[in-house]
């Protein structure tokens, strides 16, 4: 059974995800980041950065939220790594894509529209941060034209590291027009039981 710590609607959300799609057992530690429990002497003990998602598995720890993905993927459900060496390293490629690249820059606005007062918004913050984001997005529309799915036919981990960051621009209220097989993919993704789920959990 893992034990699952963070919200749905944080960065654990395709923790949560990808335990669904594995068919793993989980369970959802109470936890409460308004009440700073992230910051906890007892939870730095599991995260020493004091952030979200963290497992355990027994009596084993992990965070960073693609690393737990990688692990629930290799213990429950091997075929979302890819079933090739190709297929696998696509799989790594995109993950630490979506970490590197593409989630800081969104994370930006992300924080300026849902977390500052729209008094003391910083709109050249976002502006800069959605020039980042818009080439990015076109590298991933540009992917798509020729596959079905980021590494190939089937859906992998791939997909849901990728789009849980891509979902956040289309939550924020941007469009996705012009973007047809990025917009097309994300709904199909959006579309699994395992996501539909998820997303109807609570906080
Ligand atoms: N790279 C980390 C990022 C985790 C992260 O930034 N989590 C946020 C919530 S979405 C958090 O816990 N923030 C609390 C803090 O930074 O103090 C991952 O993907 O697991």
């Amino acid at each position: 059974m893992i034990t699952i710590y963070g919200s749905p609607q944080s960065s654990a959300g395709r923790c949560y995800w990808t335990l669904e799609e594995a068919g793993a057992p989980w369970e959802q530690a109470p936890f409460s980041m308004r009440n700073k429990d992230h910051k906890s002497a007892e939870f730095l003990k599991l995260n020493p950065n004091g952030k979200v998602p963290c497992i355990r598995d027994g009596s084993a720890t992990l965070w960073e939220s693609t690393a737990i993905n990688f692990y629930i993927a290799e213990k429950w459900k091997q075929d979302l790594l890819g079933t090739t060496a190709l297929e696998r390293a696509l799989v790594q490629q995109w993950s630490t894509w979506s970490q590197v690249d593409l989630q800081p820059p969104l994370i930006q606005v992300f924080i300026q529209l849902h977390f500052i007062p729209e008094e003391r918004r910083n709109q050249e913050v976002i502006d800069t941060n959605l020039e980042k984001v818009k080439p990015l997005l076109v590298i991933l529309d540009q992917e798509l034209n020729h596959k079905r799915y980021l590494a190939g036919e089937e859906f992998t981990l791939a997909d849901i590291n990728v789009a849980s960051v891509a979902s956040v621009y289309k939550s924020l209220g941007f469009s996705l027009e012009g973007l047809n097989n990025l917009q097309k993919w994300l709904e199909t993704c959006q579309s699994r039981p395992a996501w539909q789920k998820v997303s109807q959990l609570d906080s």
